[in-house]
């Protein structure tokens, strides 16, 4: 969208939708004409602040892969559109952390920095999340840390970040680049990131793996686009649904890849898939990870509760006479799906706007 003027048909079709949805059905022919003249005089044009709040939640509630949807009305915005330097994206991302963590009882949040305007980009965030672990390369072992982040590890080293201590869960810093083009580095504060560490409810040498997830999912590297404005830096979180870390993070084999370890110490069968013991140690990590945030006292879901609440969320839309779009094969859970309701149904895969949407990486 950078360069380009906004689109007028997509910015009269939020204003109507704004209009119809929060404003009781006024009249919207003022807001567009105003709308509309200011993308002819300067190329976009400045939301309100009801507007972009709306914006952000119904972007949440077309999240067709989300099953987290139900409270989309929750969502609490900071409006930061004034910042588009990497230094103030950086300190205000880090303060989004500590708001939205909260000592454990999550919050969800948006933090919106400065959109795109014609011919002049905003801030992007080349994290996908604000907490994310390195992963170290190496041509002579396996990967230390987390393999999906090798690429931004080797993108920060570069830039001159001098590596962190080296275990499985080093915090990567923040990297941001504003309108000059060159992306820097920023270390996030320790005392930013709540962490959880893993122990299991009945088994105690689950602890002796040292393994630990961070307790907010904040997304960083989609675009919040809401009547044909861009906002590249707009970063969201809520909380984890506990299978993202149980089933995927810790267990896929190009992420951590624990289950040949997990079912070692349950003292499992590994020479058959017939023993079933990838799906014995998926569960019994999966439970780690619930008991684990419930003990810590952070905010976590279970996929049983979400798919519950999900199908709860549809009804409550199509009682407000709104479809709700969804993609069958992300809101599935990735354990016991057919134990869950949401497996047993279709879903309308139509795209709504406004939206998150995904922009190319950026090339280092
Ligand atoms: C995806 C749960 C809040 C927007 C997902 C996924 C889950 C989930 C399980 C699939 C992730 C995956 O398979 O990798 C939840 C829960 C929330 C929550 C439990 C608790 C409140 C939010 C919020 C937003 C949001 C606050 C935005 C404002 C999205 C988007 C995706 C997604 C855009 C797709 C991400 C992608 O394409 O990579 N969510 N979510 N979610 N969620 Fe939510
Ligand atoms: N699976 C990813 C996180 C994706 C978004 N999930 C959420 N979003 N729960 C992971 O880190 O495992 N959220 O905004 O709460």
């Amino acid at each position: 969208l950078t360069g380009a003027q906004v689109d007028r048909q997509e910015a009269e079709d939020f204003i109507r939708l704004h209009h119809r949805e929060e404003r009781a059905g006024g009249d919207p022919a003022a807001r567009i004409a105003a709308v509309l003249a200011e993308i002819d005089e300067t190329g976009t044009y400045r939301h309100t602040r009801a507007e972009l709040a709306h914006g952000a939640r119904v972007a949440w509630r077309n999240s067709n892969r989300c099953i987290g949807r139900l409270y989309w009305r929750s969502l609490r915005i900071r409006d930061r559109r004034h910042i588009d330097d990497a230094d103030s994206v950086a300190r205000e991302s880090v303060e989004h952390l500590r708001q939205a963590t909260n000592d454990g009882r999550i919050r969800p949040m948006i933090t919106v920095f400065a959109p795109d305007e014609p011919g002049r980009p905003g801030p992007r965030i080349w994290n996908e999340q604000l907490v994310r672990y390195a992963g170290y390369s190496s041509a002579h072992g396996p990967t230390v840390g987390d393999p999906r982040n090798v690429a931004l590890t080797d993108v920060a080293l570069r830039l001159g970040w001098q590596g962190g201590p080296g275990t499985h869960f080093d915090l990567l810093p923040l990297v941001i680049e504003d309108g000059d083009g060159k992306p820097r580095w920023f270390e996030l504060p320790g005392d930013a990131v709540l962490e959880v560490e893993l122990h299991h409810p009945e088994e105690s040498w689950y602890e002796d793996l040292g393994l630990r997830w961070h307790a907010v999912p904040a997304v960083s590297n989609m675009c919040l686009e809401i009547g044909g404005i861009c906002y590249p830096a707009a970063p969201f979180n809520g909380w984890y649904m506990g299978t993202e870390i149980g089933a995927r993070n810790l267990a896929d084999t190009d992420r951590y890849d624990l289950l040949p370890r997990i079912a070692e110490r349950l003292g499992l069968d590994t020479t058959s898939d017939r023993s079933l013991w990838k799906d014995r140690a998926l569960v019994e990590l999966n439970r780690a990870v619930l008991h684990s945030f419930d003990r810590a006292g952070v905010t976590v879901t279970d996929h049983h509760t979400e798919s519950r609440r999900f199908l709860t969320h549809l009804d409550r839309e199509a009682s407000r006479g709104r479809c709700v779009g969804a993609d069958w094969s992300w809101i599935v859970p990735p354990i016991s799906g057919s134990a869950t309701p949401v497996f047993h149904r279709t879903y309308d895969s139509t795209q709504r706007r406004p939206a998150y949407v995904h922009h190319p990486d950026a090339q280092a």
